[in-house]
């Protein structure tokens, strides 16, 4: 459609008439984006019709991966660079007097995830799209994403995230495509011609209507889909629009609670309110997603023996794990199909990723609750749990222990890991140490059942969005040094390493981080009352809060740090600036007290004329996807300070470790295979081991509240956390901070860690001031940050667990 920058100009000057009747000059900025968002959207309407067809055509199988949720973040700048159009529509709306940027920033991100979890599926996408794999998300279009978080005097206030008000420019609705979804009622079952057949009867009816978003694949011509399903009512107001009619009241009830299913992202990645409408949120994207599925298969006219050869579903985490049941119902009730031949069909189309051995992530469901609102589904994991005893009987028999341990109805509870374990043909960690805790000790027993299942596919991050488009500067020098080959091929970056102790290289390295530590510092002077010396080194933690993540640690060694500077205010310290990014849990308690620590600790720290010359403080706001991008290039110190054996993976390790940040770690999730490839010298590695953890959790040996009252500097900061000190004031705010470490024996080890912390920050304090052997470090995190890229661990999955193939899409696009 643009070739060049002048058909470009021409067809967005023509646009901006022809859609706002408003000139270039009197569009506002928002008009600005909308014009070029859909012209940007249509240009790709093409590809996107053609991939399609190519993938009828050449039939090979497609992957959909659900998730309940996609964090994709802003869409607009990836997709300009994926299309290979990025420079050039820069250039031209430049030559229009615009800044592509400014421009940008009036995307809203669609924050549609909490976490990892999310942005993995995310990053995900991109490397399906880019490797020409056939891979389409599924999801929900939830009317609010993951809460606005606003910081009101220190305390994390919520507000509701309403990224729909605005347009959205990148979806299609599709209401052609919508389908039915039922809930409630109950089963009449009988015998027919030899047959049982099921009735569903006195069921709501919802529709789900998909709204598709086209994902781009990088400069090649693949478009993917991420279809993302939106409840609406199957019955119009129409009739009951009386209020005198009886109806009206139950129909205003039905269409309200229709609403609700699509209407919030669960804010809360550790525990779960609101059990039912999450439960239906889950059973409305597994039986909207599967039926779509089966509709483009029928299309294939083959038989359904032939579905695993064709298709394989994926399912993130246990959420969308009601497509088991689901898939069984319709082969059975709907097509027709015996028992074993839509279980053998079932097991070999669906794999499963765990990314949590929390036992608050391992979703359990209350067996009332699945009876009442999905009666045939309940059927149906009923059978399954029985045939998956009466299996464990013959392995086992007599363990009764051990049948009621792995039972998948026990307790009156439905647990989705083993429903997801016993009815998928693969089970991943997402991280070296991850899967071995599952194996070794989180799913042993299933471990032994069903060994052959289990896998390991450590995580990625799509070098597009977080090196490419985040940190522009540092791509270009990549290039520059060793060729474009590290685009399409990120392990290439490891042709950096032979360049680590280049002085000129390191310079650069050098040159490119102070200017995007400069412009992070200006976008934190323009929207916090505070300056930073964009020449400290920038210290960085941002991830979601939790007890785990341990935040908790790093304020409690600032704190420490304030205290060495108090006792000694001309202390030999080099000055830092701590960055803190993070959104808690609603309603989880400690974690928001921890954020009013953090701004506690700020406050006075950012205040003391001594101390603030040494170490200034900084809590952003509202931490997401765009806000990461400012972030990742302008870190230096990557803080992963998780209890060891916690963290599955992490992700944001990758991000900071590929845009030369150098990390302070303790041996956990993919940490461990970061510092396999860098070496022990590139990292900061502190803390105990899993095993270690594990040991003392067993053996129950540690005891907080003695070495609290060993070790001064440790008494120290949590004093100050209760008694008359600069943080608490007139209030009591920290006292269940204390007490969660003392009374609970200090469930995370902050305590027990907190002396080997504190000695690898000194090791920073030294090695930062050697700054070329600094540099050469960085350069080398850099090298060997290609591993992380999800391209690799797309290409995995492909291979080792969907047994899928690139489908070259072939069109004539012209690239800049
Ligand atoms: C559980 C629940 C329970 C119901 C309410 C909503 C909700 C949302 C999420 C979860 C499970 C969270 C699991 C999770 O996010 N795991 C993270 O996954 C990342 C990608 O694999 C990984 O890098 C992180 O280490 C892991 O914590």
């Amino acid at each position: 459609m643009f070739t060049n920058k002048t058909t470009f100009k021409q067809a967005f000057v023509d646009s901006i008439e022809n859609k706002l009747g408003k000139t270039l000059q009197e569009a506002s900025g928002l008009d600005i984006y909308n014009v070029l968002g859909h012209l940007i959207r249509e240009y790709i309407g093409k590809d996107w019709m053609h991939t399609n067809k190519e993938y009828e055509a050449q039939q090979e199988k497609q992957i959909y991966y659900f998730s309940m949720e996609f964090l994709i973040g802003r869409l607009l700048g990836n997709n300009l660079l994926n299309l290979g159009t990025l420079q050039l529509v820069r250039e031209a709306l430049q030559e229009l007097g615009l800044n592509l940027e400014e421009i940008e920033e009036q995307e809203h991100d669609a924050g549609l995830g909490n976490g990892g979890l999310g942005r993995l599926a995310a990053c995900f996408l991109d490397s399906l799209a880019t490797l020409q794999y056939p891979g389409h998300g599924c999801g929900i279009r939830y009317q609010y994403g993951l809460f606005e978080q606003k910081i009101i005097n220190g305390y994390q206030v919520e507000l509701p995230d309403y990224w729909l008000q605005k347009e959205y420019v990148w979806d299609i609705r599709r209401s052609d495509k919508k389908v039915g979804v039922r809930f409630g009622g109950h089963v009449i079952s009988r015998e027919l011609n030899g047959r049982m057949v099921y009735e569903h009867r006195d069921y709501e009816h919802v529709w789900a209507v998909p709204y598709d978003v086209p994902v781009v694949g990088y400069h090649y011509h693949n478009v993917n889909t991420l279809r993302l399903w939106s409840a609406e009512s199957s019955q119009e107001l129409g009739s009951y629009s009386n209020p005198a009619d009886q109806n009206y009241y139950k129909f205003l009830a039905y269409s309200r609670s229709v609403q609700s299913i699509s209407e919030f992202l669960y804010p809360d990645d550790s525990s779960y309110e609101g059990k039912q409408l999450r439960l239906k949120q889950q059973y409305f994207l597994c039986s909207a997603g599967l039926q779509s599925i089966l509709r483009t298969f029928d299309k294939s006219g083959l038989s359904y023996y032939h579905l695993p050869s064709k298709v394989a579903i994926h399912i993130n985490d246990t959420h969308p794990t009601l497509l088991i049941p689901e898939l069984m119902r319709i082969l059975i009730d709907d097509k027709n199909l015996g028992w074993e031949d839509a279980w053998d069909i079932t097991t070999q189309t669906i794999s499963y990723t765990n990314h949590t051995t929390l036992s608050e992530g391992l979703e359990k469901w209350p067996v009332h609750m699945v009876k009442e609102l999905l009666p045939r589904i309940y059927m149906i994991i009923e059978e399954i749990n029985e045939r998956f005893c009466h299996l464990l009987w013959n392995l086992y028999p007599g363990q009764f222990n051990r049948i009621a341990q792995m039972a998948i109805i026990a307790d009156d509870q439905v647990k989705m890991a083993h429903l997801a374990i016993v009815g998928s043909y693969s089970i991943n960690g997402v991280a070296e140490l991850h899967t071995q805790i599952l194996k070794e000790r989180e799913m042993k027993l299933f471990y032994e059942v069903f060994p052959q299942r289990f896998n390991n596919k450590t995580n990625g991050i799509t070098h597009r969005r977080w090196l490419m488009h985040a940190n522009p500067k540092l791509s270009n020098l990549i290039t520059e040094t060793i060729g474009h080959q590290w685009i399409a091929e990120p392990e290439q970056l490891i042709r950096l390493a032979p360049h680590a102790q280049d002085s000129s290289l390191q310079e650069e390295v050098a040159r490119i981080k102070q200017q995007n530590k400069r412009k992070l510092a200006t976008y934190i002077e323009r929207n916090y009352p505070i300056s930073i010396d964009p020449t400290s080194l920038f210290d960085v933690l941002a991830k979601r809060l939790h007890g785990y993540k341990r935040q908790l640690l790093s304020v409690l060694h600032i704190m420490h740090l304030y205290n060495q500077i108090t006792d000694n205010p001309s202390i030999d310290m080099l000055p830092r600036t701590f960055i803190f990014g993070a959104k808690a849990a609603p309603n989880y308690h400690l974690a928001k007290k921890v954020i009013k620590l953090i701004h506690s600790v700020a406050d006075t720290i950012n205040r003391d004329p001594i101390a603030s010359k040494l170490i200034k403080v900084v809590f952003l706001e509202n931490y997401g996807v765009s806000l990461a991008e400012k972030i990742m290039p302008a870190a230096e110190i990557s803080e992963q300070i998780s209890t060891a054996g916690k963290e599955a993976s992490g992700t944001s390790n990758m991000k900071f470790m590929m845009n030369g940040a150098l990390t302070i770690a303790t041996l956990d999730g993919a940490n461990i295979e970061m510092q396999n490839l860098v070496g022990q010298e590139a990292m900061f590695i502190f803390g105990l081991r899993s095993e270690e953890i594990a040991h003392y959790n067993q053996f129950g040996d540690y005891q907080a509240k003695l070495l609290y009252e060993s070790t001064p500097s440790i008494k120290r900061v949590m004093d100050q956390l209760i008694l008359n000190s600069p943080y608490t004031r007139a209030n009591n705010d920290f006292q269940d901070i204390y007490n969660s470490i003392l009374k609970t024996n200090d469930e995370f080890f902050v305590l027990k860690d907190f002396d080997s912390y504190a000695a690898a920050q000194q090791r920073i304090d030294a090695e930062y001031r050697q700054s070329r052997s600094w540099l050469e470090k960085s350069i080398i995190n850099i090298a060997h940050s290609g591993k992380f890229a999800s391209d690799r661990t797309i290409a995995e999955y492909a291979s080792e667990i969907w047994d899928t193939h690139p489908v070259p899409v072939h069109l004539a696009r012209v690239h800049s």
